[in-house]
């Protein structure tokens, strides 16, 4: 498997999967998630609706993933995770890679071979990024994948650094 970087925008990214960092509830919300659903348009949202009337009635857990459609994106379908957010007093990094492996194994599901990952929990949930890039990249290496390529797409200069120096 590849693992790539680029310094940019996960919704512009043109590979089979766009992973997002989304809540349990899976009704939107923001940065990757809000920048998702705006530019997807509202057929993700549908998706996502439907899921929660259908299997996910309580939410998505922390550390699970599930596929909907990428709707108006370039990419075929974008995966929903949901990062755990940091806490000073418990240890929540396995949570943190499985987001990354049970990403990986929806991916493989669905045929997907390019797969693109923002930072999973580095926004809203304030996880520190030089742990949070170790985590990822450590998770990634060790999955056990037939997914080609997986790209970590930065969003700005410090987080694209921060996984730079995990590779
Ligand atoms: N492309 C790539 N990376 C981005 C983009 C983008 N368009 N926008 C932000 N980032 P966050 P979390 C970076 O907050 O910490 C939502 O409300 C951002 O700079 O999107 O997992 C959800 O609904 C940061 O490095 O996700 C949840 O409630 C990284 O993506 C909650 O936020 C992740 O930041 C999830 O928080």
């Amino acid at each position: 498997m590849d693992i790539t970087l680029v310094q940019g925008d996960i919704t512009e990214q043109q590979v089979d999967a766009v992973v997002n960092a989304a809540n349990s509830s899976l009704m939107g919300g923001g940065g990757v998630d809000g920048a998702i659903h705006r530019r997807g348009g509202p057929r993700i949202l549908e998706e996502c609706r439907a899921l929660r009337a259908s299997r996910y009635g309580r939410g998505l857990q922390t550390g699970q993933a599930v596929a909907t459609t990428a709707g108006l994106l370039p990419a075929r379908w974008v995966i929903h995770t949901v990062g755990p957010v940091h806490s000073e007093s418990e240890d929540r990094s396995g949570l943190l890679a499985s987001c990354y492996r049970e990403s990986l194994r929806v991916a493989e599901l669905l045929g997907a071979a390019t797969v693109a990952f923002p930072a999973i929990s580095t926004g809203i949930y304030r996880w520190p990024l030089d742990d949070a890039a170790r985590i990822a990249v450590q998770a990634v290496r060790e999955a056990d994948t037939s997914v080609a390529e997986v790209r970590f797409v930065l969003f700005d200069a410090g987080a694209y650094a921060a996984f730079e120096r995990q590779l």
